[in-house]
């Protein structure tokens, strides 16, 4: 049986990317709900919608496991989509304990990029509420950064032209770690690093949750003989276009380049 991977759009497949890294025999769906992104600047509860409509899609489809590979739809959905399903379903957070346990050693800040809807619940706020650091924990949203990927303009000085207008009113030389809050945001490393001082470390949840993934399949004998073929669905769609399937399998690419 198949993995399945979903996110709102092409964020997702820098989680895919890892999971291949770690279970290149395995097959996999991957699920971008691209009619209804971005979710991050929408209400809570009509995103919650779009998810849970898309997961009983990929559900019926068949998996033997799930990776929500989105912070936004693993802050508000996670929950009710495990009571509902009974394979794994597992989530994508900021990385925000690694990057605070960096604190203890550095002494210098945290800065986390995410959504603004990741950045507005509960789940993060209690996360950072648990840690006991809110004092050296600074959050921004980057919903531009979602946009430039989904249109693949990954050009460079626009990119940086956003980032520094957005970045203009934090003191960048304080942070020790950026925690990439967004699986849209590791498309952007680069641009980030060009900004940042040379020992800023960036990390994201998504070597993490590749791991858990790994471990749960290991743990109930379910790891396969695949091939690491991947089923793309655009909301709802199988992909069958070549264009389309080929813009995907370049993205893989470019985040090889990128690690
Ligand atoms: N890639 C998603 C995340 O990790 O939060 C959300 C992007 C979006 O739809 N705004």
């Amino acid at each position: 049986m198949r993995i399945g991977f979903f996110d709102s759009g092409i964020g997702g497949i820098t989680v895919l990317h890892q999971a291949l890294r770690l279970l290149p025999n395995e097959d996999y769906i991957f699920y971008a709900d691209t009619v209804h992104l971005p979710y991050g600047e929408k209400p809570k509860e009509e995103v919650k919608d779009y998810i849970i409509n898309a997961v009983d899609f990929i559900a019926a489809q068949g998996v033997k496991a799930l990776v929500i590979a989105c912070n936004t739809a693993t802050s508000i959905a996670i929950d009710e989509l495990r009571e509902k399903y009974d394979f794994p379903i597992l989530g994508i957070e900021p990385a925000v304990k690694p990057a605070v346990q960096k604190w203890e050693v550095n002494r210098k800040k945290v800065l986390v990029l995410a959504t603004n809807l990741t950045l507005k619940e509960e789940k993060f706020n209690n996360l950072v509420k648990r840690l006991n650091h809110q004092d050296i924990v600074d959050c921004l949203a980057l919903p531009g950064l979602v946009e430039f990927a989904e249109k693949y303009e990954f050009n460079e000085e626009q990119v940086i032209g956003y980032l520094k207008e957005e970045l203009s009113r934090f003191d960048l030389c304080q942070y020790g770690t950026v925690v990439l809050g967004c699986t849209h945001f590791p498309y952007f490393t680069n641009e980030l690093k060009k900004l940042f001082p040379d020992d800023t470390d960036f990390i994201s949840g998504s070597v993490g949750t590749a791991k858990n993934l790994k471990r749960i399949l290991e743990a109930s004998h379910q790891l396969d003989h695949g091939t690491g073929d991947i089923i793309f669905y655009n909301s709802g769609y199988r992909v069958e276009d070549d264009y389309t399937i080929d813009q995907y399998q370049k993205l893989l690419g470019m985040l090889d380049e990128l690690s």
